[in-house]
């Protein structure tokens, strides 16, 4: 899967309240959930407000009901709602109510998760960071400054005896806001009555040992990817949740820590809003039936014959499966998706390029300034934790220090340890190296030949992190940022981890915001010189004709964070390679919404020594399906 800048996903979840839109009674006994008193199987599939734009809302609603889908799901993100504490923002992409009411407009019901932990590769696993700031907190325990919850059995037993009251108290004041609505513990085996215990994650098939009273219904509340395995086994579920019907983007700096900007594009509908009809097609067995012991029955008819098409009895109807397709029949009766009516094929994207940067007149440049140790004003003894200092409201932190030298050293080393994410180092304003970990494996080491002049020398480090953890317990203590520093000349090796930094938190760029309509006159431009590490670019666009939607091809550029308009469309890292070798993400995706016909603003800060001409702003479309009966 490429949803890390690195390969590997944990996704997680907790817990969820099933909203019922329309003011319906929402209740449950031992065999399934009720709406208004009639038993319902229920399909869901998740798609993240924020990580799509308004405007695209109605259109993915729509498509995954379609697709046969009941229930909207969709994690609360605390972080985006109270950036500071007591300041709420519901604007925009963050207006929950606003993409409630939609799911409520197109007939579907919701489910909540509310967190306020969410994991769900997303900053801080949704936890605003002030929070890390709170005296005397500990995260997802039984600790007053805290309390709150999502997928707790994982991590209950690192907080020892303070985990089981916590769980206790998450249910009690669930059930005691009085919602009218049941609640679910997602992976929570002992979930306190009435709240239910929800399978969550891949094999609830054959994993989950079932409701742990025998008036909650079994429900599964995370199932990552295509239908095909759990199918057979979904007799035992009355619910279950299909994560994620439509990933999405982490747009701006949402995503955790290496986790690519594009989200779960191979879900049913992509990233672009488009049909994803690979993500039917591991589909390996024919037909897959299943009723609940309520009485619902639900059924998946699958041809993978690619040459001709069948016709099948099914309780007494025949139903004609086209070549190589899939029928959805929610209620074993009427067909209501087949994937051979949308395309006759799966589907392939196609990318054109629409505008082109090609001649140097179209970009300035701005390079980004080496702060030294002089000119810093926040001092310390000791190298400081990277997410402490910056607070997160960069992703940047320049630690600067200064050494003396009796005299010229042209050989030496300078070796850096870091505790992650991305390291640059600079000697007296010179590129010395660049290094970053990778997921799960943060930490590494950087070693660059350095050559010291006579007199003072300035050690310029810029930290980046790419992303705050999301995952695990105890968030509130996870360390960042440079370790220790050593340079190795030819006598000795001094370790000047010890010596006086000064600190600078985040870009001056970023500081001015450059990116932005109003500010990027801030700074002088100039016309696009030779390519050196962290440099600013700023051109502007025409939005493609059209309704198409828009994408930045990158695949000429390293690492950074690019906007348009002054919005981020997230950060970008072309140069991480995947393991097969193939840039983890080359195109990133620019909302409609976020264009004006004329004159768009494109900004790009590199970290490397990328090259803008090469960028492209192209339209995104899928092969165009043929539409059959
Ligand atoms: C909701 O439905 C349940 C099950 O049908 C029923 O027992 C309960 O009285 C209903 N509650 C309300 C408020 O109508
Ligand atoms: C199919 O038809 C048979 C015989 O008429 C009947 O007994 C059975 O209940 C029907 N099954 C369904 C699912 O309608
Ligand atoms: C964060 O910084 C403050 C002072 O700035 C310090 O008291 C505290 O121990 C630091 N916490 C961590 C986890 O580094
Ligand atoms: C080091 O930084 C100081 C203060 O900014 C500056 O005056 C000096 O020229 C720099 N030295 C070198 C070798 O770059
Ligand atoms: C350098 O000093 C720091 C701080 O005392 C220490 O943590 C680190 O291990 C030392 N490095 C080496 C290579 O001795
Ligand atoms: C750095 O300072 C710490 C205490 O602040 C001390 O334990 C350590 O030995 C020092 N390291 C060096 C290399 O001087
Ligand atoms: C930009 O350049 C002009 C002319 O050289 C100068 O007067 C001005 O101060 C510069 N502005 C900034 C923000 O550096
Ligand atoms: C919809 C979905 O994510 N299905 C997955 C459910 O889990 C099985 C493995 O147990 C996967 O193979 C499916 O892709």
């Amino acid at each position: 899967m490429d949803i890390s800048w690195s390969v590997a996903v944990a996704l997680l979840v907790v817990m969820v309240m099933v909203v019922s839109t329309g003011g319906a009674n929402v209740s449950y006994d031992g065999r399934s959930l009720m709406i208004d008193g009639e038993r319902k199987m229920l399909f869901s599939g998740s798609i993240h407000y924020p990580r799509s734009t308004p405007d695209m809302w109605p259109s993915l609603i729509s498509k995954a009901k379609e697709g046969g889908i009941d229930v909207i799901e969709t994690y609360v993100f605390w972080n985006l709602h109270e950036p500071q504490p007591g300041q709420y923002d519901f604007s925009g992409r963050r207006d929950i109510v606003a993409f409630i009411k939609q799911i409520q407009a197109q007939g579907l019901y919701a489910c909540l998760r509310i967190g306020p932990y969410i994991e769900g590769e997303w900053t801080y696993g949704g936890f605003p960071f002030w929070l890390h700031d709170v005296p005397g907190v500990v995260f997802r325990s039984n600790n007053e400054p805290f309390k709150i919850e999502n997928e707790y059995q994982n991590v209950e037993k690192a907080f020892g005896e303070d985990g089981p009251p916590y769980v206790s108290w998450a249910a009690e004041m669930a059930v005691g806001l009085q919602t009218g609505v049941p609640w679910c513990m997602c992976k929570q085996d002992d979930a306190p009555d009435p709240v239910i215990n929800a399978c969550n994650g891949l094999r609830c098939g054959e994993t989950f040992t079932g409701p742990n009273s025998p008036n909650k219904p079994s429900i599964w509340t995370e199932n990552w990817t295509s239908f095909c395995f759990i199918i057979h086994r979904l007799t035992r579920f009355s619910g279950w949740l299909h994560y994620q019907y439509h990933g999405g983007t982490n747009f701006g700096r949402t995503a955790a820590e290496y986790m690519i900007t594009s989200y779960y594009d191979q879900a049913p509908l992509d990233e672009y809003d488009n049909l994803n009809l690979k993500a039917y097609k591991h589909y390996t067995i024919q037909a897959y039936v299943f009723s609940g012991d309520s009485g619902a029955c639900a059924a998946f008819l699958v041809n993978m014959d690619n040459t001709k098409s069948v016709v099948v009895q099914f309780q007494n109807s025949s139903y004609e499966l086209p070549r190589k397709s899939i029928s959805i029949l929610p209620d074993c009766k009427t067909v209501a998706f087949n994937t051979a009516k949308v395309s006759t094929q799966f589907n392939t994207r196609i990318t054109i390029p629409a505008i082109k940067f090609d001649a140097a007149e179209k970009w300035e440049q701005f390079e980004e300034v080496i702060p030294q140790f002089d000119a810093t004003t926040l001092r310390s003894d000791v190298l400081l934790e990277h997410m402490n200092t910056t607070k997160d409201v960069s992703d940047y932190l320049w630690y600067t220090s200064s050494i003396q030298q009796d005299s010229m050293e042209q050989q030496s080393t300078l070796s850096v340890k870091s505790l992650g994410h991305v390291l640059h180092a600079f000697v007296n304003g010179e590129h010395v190296g660049s290094l970053h970990g990778r997921f799960r494996n943060t930490a590494f080491t950087l070693e660059g030949a350095v050559s010291l002049n006579e007199g003072t020398n300035n050690i310029s480090l810029l930290s980046a992190t790419v992303g705050l953890p999301d995952s695990g317990s105890f968030l509130e203590r996870r360390a960042l940022g440079v370790e220790s520093v050593i340079i190795q000349d030819s006598k000795e090796a001094k370790n000047i981890t010890n010596l006086s930094w000064g600190y600078q938190v985040g870009l001056l760029g970023e500081k001015l915001q450059i990116y932005s309509l109003e500010e990027s006159k801030s700074v002088n431009w100039s016309s696009l010189g030779s390519s050196q590490p962290l440099t600013w670019y700023k051109s502007v666009f025409d939005a493609p004709k059209g309704d198409d939607p828009v994408a930045l091809n990158l695949g000429s550029m390293g690492k950074g964070e690019a906007w348009v308009n002054g919005q981020s469309i997230g950060r970008y890292w072309v140069s991480f390679r995947t393991l097969a070798g193939i840039p983890s993400q080359t195109w990133y995706h620019v909302p409609r919404s976020f264009l004006q016909p004329g004159d768009n603003l494109l900004v790009l800060f590199e970290e490397e020594t990328g090259n803008p001409l090469d960028i492209t702003v192209d339209t995104i479309s899928v092969t165009k399906p043929s539409l059959r009966k």
